[in-house]
């Protein structure tokens, strides 16, 4: 019997520097008192940036979401366009906003992105532009996909909200396609509390991208353009710009993690990991997502999911439902049967990683997974059977658990 554990284990938790440290950093802010708008630490954010991504084609925002519905509004976007089901519903919702229709396409099973074999067969004569997302950072089929855009004059656009860091044959990520979009969600390897970025291959965008975050000003007495406020504040860009100076360390320790858990768990029949990534993929582990193969294991993902609860660990089932599942999304008409999405949103689960986890909890997550599968017999007509004993576990009562499991 393994005790749950005494203090949550979340998906993950954000990374944050040492108190001391930032609150040192704070004075700088106390001192100028310029808290937004444009202020010194956002700007010198911006440099630091332009130099790891090598590029000044950069654009700060408040968060991912806006950054991305400004993007596609910078663009002059229109029309229908390509995307993925599989994804975190910001990415539908910055298309709507802009009164764009999503036209969902299928996903490889492999690493879960877009799938550029299916993308042609849904443009129509309406259709602008792609966006894909590089989904828990795996790197789309980013030649594939710009050539179907050069072929039919479409805008490539990028949701990287999970690819900050990621690099493709020595490349940073932010060097494909038209516009790339990165999140800096608290919940992300790199963080800005919350925080988005775009990198773009016009520079001629750049001037638009400021007017929309800065409700059109041209200066004091003149506004060019309806624009929003999604500017980034000065805490923001000090937490980032902090956390930059150490990204490299705290993806190690996500690598460190990532491996424990495959030398653990890829053997335990129904698991699946997605295969190594390409040779040419630098990778910052921002998810660790499996399937859970019901054949195999001996509960579903829901139910290992709720088991998991039980011992203090919270998994996440990113990305179930599927985008086009929402009860907002649900009118949209499906061409494509979406096989492949479907099947993946049903068994996929997100298990806890992130650079303060021990070595020592991510082994006792493991175990309990072990344990969790253990605690199933065959019956004697060979079905499945669940141990009393896990059924009857203290804790959270397992939805489902009752009418789905054979007890003895
Ligand atoms: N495109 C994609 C593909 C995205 O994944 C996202 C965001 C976006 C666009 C939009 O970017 P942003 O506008 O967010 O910059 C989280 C994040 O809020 C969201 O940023 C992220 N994707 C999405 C995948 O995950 P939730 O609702 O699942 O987060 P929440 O609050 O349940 O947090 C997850 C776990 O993290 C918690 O169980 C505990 C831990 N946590 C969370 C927060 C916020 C902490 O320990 N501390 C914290 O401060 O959406």
């Amino acid at each position: 019997m393994i005790k749950p554990f005494e203090e949550a284990i979340y998906v993950t938790r954000p990374y944050l520097p040492p108190l001391e440290a930032f609150c040192d950093e704070l004075k700088e802010i106390w001192k100028c008192r310029w808290l937004t708008n444009e202020g010194p630490i956002v700007r010198r954010f911006v440099r630091q940036l332009s130099h790891y991504f090598e590029t000044d084609n950069i654009c700060l925002f408040n968060n991912g979401t806006l950054a991305l519905q400004l993007a596609l509004q910078g663009m002059d976007i229109s029309g229908e366009v390509i995307t993925t089901p599989f994804t975190f519903v910001a990415t539908t919702h910055a298309l709507f906003w802009n009164k764009i229709r999503p036209v969902f396409v299928d996903i490889e099973p492999q690493y879960y992105t877009l799938d550029p074999e299916k993308v042609e067969a849904a443009l129509t004569p309406w259709t602008t532009a792609i966006l894909a997302v590089h989904v828990y950072g795996h790197p789309c089929r980013v030649h594939a996909l710009a050539d179907i855009a050069r072929r039919h004059h479409l805008k490539l656009i990028y949701d990287a909200a999970h690819a900050f860091g990621v690099k493709v044959g020595g490349r940073s990520i932010a060097h494909f396609g038209d516009m790339n979009m990165f999140s800096f969600h608290a919940t992300k390897p790199f963080h800005s509390i919350e925080g988005g970025m775009l990198t773009f291959r016009d520079s001629g965008l750049k001037k638009k991208l400021d007017y929309l975050k800065n409700f059109g000003f041209e200066n004091e007495v003149e506004v060019v353009m309806p624009g929003t406020n999604a500017k980034m504040n000065e805490f923001q860009a000090l937490m980032g710009s902090m956390i930059l100076g150490c990204l490299d360390e705290l993806i190690a320790r996500r690598r460190r993690i990532a491996e424990i858990y495959r030398e653990r768990l890829s053997d335990l029949p129904g698991i699946r990991f997605p295969p190594p990534l390409p040779e040419d993929v630098q990778s910052t582990h921002a998810y660790l997502p499996v399937e859970i193969d019901n054949r195999e294991f001996p509960w579903s993902r829901d139910e290992l999911y709720e088991q998991l609860k039980t011992y203090n660990i919270y998994t996440r089932r990113y990305f179930y439902p599927l985008i086009c599942d929402y009860t907002c999304y649900r009118h949209l008409a499906l061409q494509d049967p979406l096989t492949v999405a479907r099947r993946v949103a049903s068994c996929i689960l997100t298990l806890p990683i992130y650079p303060d986890l021990a070595e020592a909890d991510v082994h006792r997550v493991c175990d309990i997974i072990h344990h969790i599968r253990k605690e199933h017999r065959p019956s004697a007509s060979g079905a499945l059977v669940a141990s009393p004993a896990l059924l009857s576990r203290p804790g959270a009562p397992v939805p489902g658990a009752e009418k789905d499991l054979v007890t003895s």
